[in-house]
């Protein structure tokens, strides 16, 4: 298995989590999405990711793209331990939340999206960052939300267990984080968040723990 990653991607973060969650250890390849232009646009990477977007899983003569459909394989091949409920209107309820991220917040926050709104748009550093943070913001306090109606449930969004709505969770806190974005208006995702690091697979997953890490 090989896994094609940035460590300052939100993406491949989330599959990081959910490998170690799963007891997987791919080989790790460094795609760095600014040097030279950005790598993930070569033709060679191009050739395993036709969006030419992080991250990619090599495996069994298959390349896997969209970290929520690697996270899907993951759960289809290693039930244990399960990212969704059992319960198909409690998985839907997880799957929402994933969402909300990762269909929502994150597309238009990328990094592609970002250059665009400042070439060929024109826009400042300043005004980018504020469009970063203000789909942040709308997002998150959507989450807040969902999590305040579940806080009874467990130290988790969900419960007591670590599932797919935490692992797009912790990274997408993480980068809101870099961008500027004051979670103090979200107590109890900072809290889950907490909970989520106090273990391994969470803890070992962030971006300044990765071979490819920058300051
Ligand atoms: N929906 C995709 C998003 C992938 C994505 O946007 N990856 C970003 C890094 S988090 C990327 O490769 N950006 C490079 C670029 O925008 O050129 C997924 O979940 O895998």
């Amino acid at each position: 298995m090989r896994f094609h990653g940035f460590f300052r991607s939100g993406a491949a973060w989330r599959c990081r989590i959910a490998f170690a969650l799963k007891g997987v250890t791919p080989d790790f390849v460094p795609v760095h999405l600014r040097r030279g232009g950005g790598e993930q646009k070569t033709p060679a990477y191009r050739a395993l990711n036709p969006q030419g977007l992080v991250p990619t899983l090599e495996v069994d003569g298959h390349a896997l793209t969209q970290s929520l459909a690697i996270l899907e394989w993951l759960e289809e091949t290693i039930p244990e331990p399960a990212f969704l409920p059992k319960d198909p209107f409690e998985r839907a309820e997880v799957r929402a939340f994933a969402l909300v991220i990762a269909a929502d917040i994150h597309p238009i926050c990328n990094l592609r999206v970002l250059n665009h709104l400042k070439d060929p748009l024109g826009h400042s550093q300043d005004e980018v960052d504020a469009w970063y943070r203000h789909w942040n913001v709308l997002g998150l306090e959507a989450l807040e939300a969902i999590a305040v109606r579940n806080a009874g449930k467990g130290r988790f969004v969900f419960g007591d267990t670590p599932g797919m709505a935490e692992i797009c969770l912790a990274p997408q806190l993480g980068g809101a984080r870099r961008f500027g974005v004051d979670l103090a208006a979200f107590p109890r995702l900072v809290e889950v968040e907490a909970a989520c690091n106090a273990l391994p697979a969470f803890a070992n997953a962030v971006p300044g723990k990765q071979p490819d890490a920058e300051a």
